[in-house]
């Protein structure tokens, strides 16, 4: 299924002139306070999110999985289903695949593929938390940090050949996330788990391409519920630190236990100029893989407040890679990534309209309130408008979900792939 943009501009003339009054309306007040909201509309348009290819099924949890029918049972389809997004959105322009859920069997149409939808291949993922069914020697004991020099190698091994299947299609960066751990105390050694995971990731960032970049993700638990090797961001950023320049902490906002302050990290990474990247999502209890912004919206905004901090003040970290990390056990996947993508603009728009040099004239003045009063005005703005005006200048929805409603999407890609068709991934 395609959506093209005639489809689109029709489908946006009954909204037009309710759009422009309300955009009208926020650029005169914003241009009381000097922000010029043609610079927001500009850097929301320029703002790529990664879709991971994982997420564009029904995903579902050990109690069970609710198919959602016509999901993509191809990558082929998979990445039909991130262009339709993409046209809806304008602000998905990339995909992040994940090996071996997602190995392409011929190159050159999946890289046409990607042009004919204006896609770009982001970061990568391994693999080593399931056993393949050829595989030699298994992870049931962990890959990396796994006490068998052999299961290690083939770990290793693994991330070599994810390497060189990214290279092939122009992807600059491979994402590593261990499952490695233990279930109860005593069952492992800490200390000789964490150096075999070190000396496993220096070789595999040392047989990375020299343009290459390495992004670490820590997780405190899940699959193993007493320890994780990669347990938080410190252990990724030592990790990092002791690979190279090229290797980076990447934050998956569901990686942390109840009440972390994220913002705080964020901020540390960028100073020490080690933010890789962000999986995002949002999440209740743990690893949830929720719609972004449907649980947690303003602590999502005091991280783009980071971030838009980060990006004026910290030449040392490069440009963070954006990605989305959800699952959809209940709700139609695209429309699931269609609210999470709208959360991401609407957190990083309402971040930018924050002064950021007042902020820092407040907090060293040590004026609490006006503090507050400066961060929190920027969180009460609806800036919807802007997101609308970023997706209508580059031919996208002013209202994706209702377009994707009145398009009749999921529809016609039931009747195209039927029912019962399963996406490979989570
Ligand atoms: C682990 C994780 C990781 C992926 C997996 C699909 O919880 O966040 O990023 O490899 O989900
Ligand atoms: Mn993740």
């Amino acid at each position: 299924m395609i959506v093209n943009k005639s489809d689109i501009a029709s489908d946006n003339q009954k909204s037009l002139q309710d759009h422009q009054d309300k955009f009208d309306f926020l650029s005169n007040s914003l241009a009381k306070s000097e922000i010029n909201v043609d610079d927001l509309v500009n850097k929301l348009a320029d703002f790529q999110v990664a879709i991971p290819s994982w997420a564009l099924g029904a995903g579902g949890t050990r109690f069970g999985r609710f198919s959602y029918g016509g999901e993509p049972g191809t990558l082929e389809q998979k990445m039909d289903d991130v262009g339709v997004i993409h046209s809806l959105t304008q602000t998905a322009g990339a995909i992040s695949l994940h090996i071996p859920w997602d190995i392409p069997t011929d190159y050159e149409a999946i890289k046409q593929k990607a042009a004919q939808h204006d896609l770009n291949f982001d970061a990568v993922n391994s693999n080593t938390f399931q056993d393949q069914k050829d595989a030699k020697e298994s992870y049931r004991n962990g890959s990396l940090s796994n006490t068998s020099d052999a299961a290690r190698e083939q770990a290793v091994q693994h991330n070599i050949d994810v390497i060189e299947i990214g290279e092939k299609l122009g992807s600059k960066s491979l994402t590593v996330w261990l499952a490695d751990g233990i279930n109860f105390p005593g069952q492992g050694n800490f200390q000789s788990a964490l150096q075999h995971t070190e000396d496993s990731l220096k070789k595999i960032y040392n047989s990375m391409p020299e343009d290459w970049s390495l992004f670490i993700e820590y997780k405190p638990y899940e699959p193993n519920f007493y320890s994780t090797v990669i347990q938080d961001w410190g252990t990724s950023f030592m990790l990092a630190n002791a690979c190279g320049d090229r290797a980076y902490t990447l934050v998956d906002l569901g990686h942390h236990l109840p009440n972390t302050n994220i913002e705080q990290i964020v901020a540390t990474l960028m100073l020490k100029g080690k933010l890789g990247g962000f999986h995002f999502n949002d999440s209740k209890y743990g690893d949830d893989d929720l719609t972004v912004g449907s649980i947690k919206p303003y602590a999502l905004f005091l991280i783009f407040n980071e971030l838009v901090q980060g990006m004026q003040h910290n030449p040392q970290n490069p440009y963070p890679a954006w990605m989305i990390d959800a699952s959809h056990n209940i709700k139609d996947p695209l429309e699931d990534l269609i609210q999470s993508l709208e959360a991401i603009q609407e957190a990083y728009a309402k971040a930018m309209l924050i002064d950021q040099n007042k902020l820092m004239e407040a907090q060293a003045a040590n004026d609490v309130t006006l503090c507050q009063e400066i961060i929190q005005s920027a969180y009460r703005t609806d800036v919807r408008p802007i997101l609308e005006k970023a997706r209508l200048e580059r031919g996208g929805a002013l209202s994706p979900i209702k377009a994707y409603r009145n398009l009749k999407v999921r529809e016609t890609l039931i009747k195209e792939r039927g029912l019962h068709s399963v996406a490979s991934g989570l």
